[in-house]
């Protein structure tokens, strides 16, 4: 039986010491949150623990429980990739934090009930095989995974968890096809509310880059360089910043380059100091904002997109989705129109 919700203290590696949901079943305290979902594996959004089980292991892994409601403390304390010593809570505390902000976030900006818009519960693996540098949304187990890393820290970092859970959110709307020009966009969807949830949780204006707010890189918590830059996404070295007929030929996380950056326009606009475009975007396009360029976002993906949409598709998408949220002509369609010619894609 469990029944009794709690709250616990959590002791992240990268989201400080946090409030966390759990649950007190008379005897001990699981990692088990009792207000948000229902039904799934487990009943509710949980944390298990993989004990480095393999990454196409199946299994759902072990719930996470602690006698005293206070997590990631003392021994339970173990940061990093060690494989001997990484079982401990502190991903799993990171790991429901993630969860908890994704859902809040779709839930109270979008009105969006859970990953699948009915509330059906999700859970989060975590110390997934050893050394595992990458963390994985699955449809099959409707469930995100998360390994230990080894050139990065932990994966749990709060962008990646935003991430990996609007995979599953893309899965149950547009289904955008994870190869070609859809693939880059599925990518780019996971970023751009991948971004949207640590501004959500941590706020921050959203014009400054890299500050203690949400930022426009993508797993700046991970390593000493960030995994992707959405404002300027060629400082990866692979992604280009600008659509072109080539694009669908990329790996899927460098094809996102051109909508991160074009998302980055509509919220933020051109004029941020050393991010400007020089190639295609007329001078000075003002930013509509988070806000905003979310809901547009949002409404484009769910109500327009389609398993087969390319850039083309995303910027009709996006324009019809401004018009209908903000009236055609607005300021907002505007800007519409001009981030997608910041990347070459329509006039
Ligand atoms: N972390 C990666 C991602 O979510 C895993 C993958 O390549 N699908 O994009
Ligand atoms: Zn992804």
């Amino acid at each position: 039986l469990h029944t009794t919700a709690a709250t616990g203290t959590g002791n992240s590696q990268y989201n400080g010491v946090i409030s966390l949901p759990t649950n007190y079943t008379g005897s001990t305290y699981e990692l088990r949150d009792m207000t948000r979902g229902s039904g799934g594996s487990f009943g509710n959004n949980v944390v298990t623990n993989m004990a480095h089980a393999s990454t196409t292991s199946t299994a759902t892994g072990t719930l996470y429980t602690d006698a005293d409601n206070t997590w990631g403390d003392g021994a339970n304390y173990v940061e990093g990739s060690s494989t001997t010593a990484a079982n401990g809570e502190t991903a799993a505390v990171d790991a429901m934090f993630g969860m908890v902000k994704s859902w809040d976030f779709y839930k109270n900006v979008f009105g969006r009930n859970g990953i699948d818009g009915n509330g059906t519960a999700t859970y989060s693996r975590v110390h997934i095989s050893n050394s595992y540098d990458n963390a994985f949304w699955s449809d099959s187990c409707f469930c995100m995974t998360y390994g230990d890393g080894s050139s990065f820290t932990t994966l749990t970092a709060l962008d990646v968890a935003g991430h990996e859970m609007s995979h599953g959110v893309c899965a149950r709307t547009a289904n955008l096809t994870y190869s070609g020009e859809s693939g880059g966009l599925n990518e780019s969807n996971s970023d751009i509310f991948g971004t949207m949830i640590e501004f959500y949780a941590r706020g921050g204006s959203g014009s400054t880059i890299g500050s203690t707010g949400g930022n426009w890189t993508i797993g700046e918590q991970l390593s000493a360089t960030p995994l992707r830059y959405m404002y300027k996404p060629s400082l990866d070295g692979s992604s280009p910043d600008a659509w072109s007929s080539t694009v669908g030929n990329l790996d899927v996380h460098y094809s996102s380059g051109p909508m991160n950056r074009c998302f980055y326009f509509l919220s933020q606009g051109a004029t941020t100091s050393g991010n400007t475009s020089t190639t295609y975007l007329p001078s000075g396009m003002t930013g509509i904002g988070n806000d905003a360029a979310a809901r547009i976002w949002f409404r484009a993906l769910t109500t327009y997109m389609t398993s087969s949409t390319n850039y083309a598709g995303a910027r009709t998408a996006s324009i019809n989705a401004a018009k209908d949220l903000y009236g055609a002509g607005s300021a907002q369609e505007q800007a519409v129109w001009n981030a997608f010619h910041g990347i070459n894609v329509g006039a």
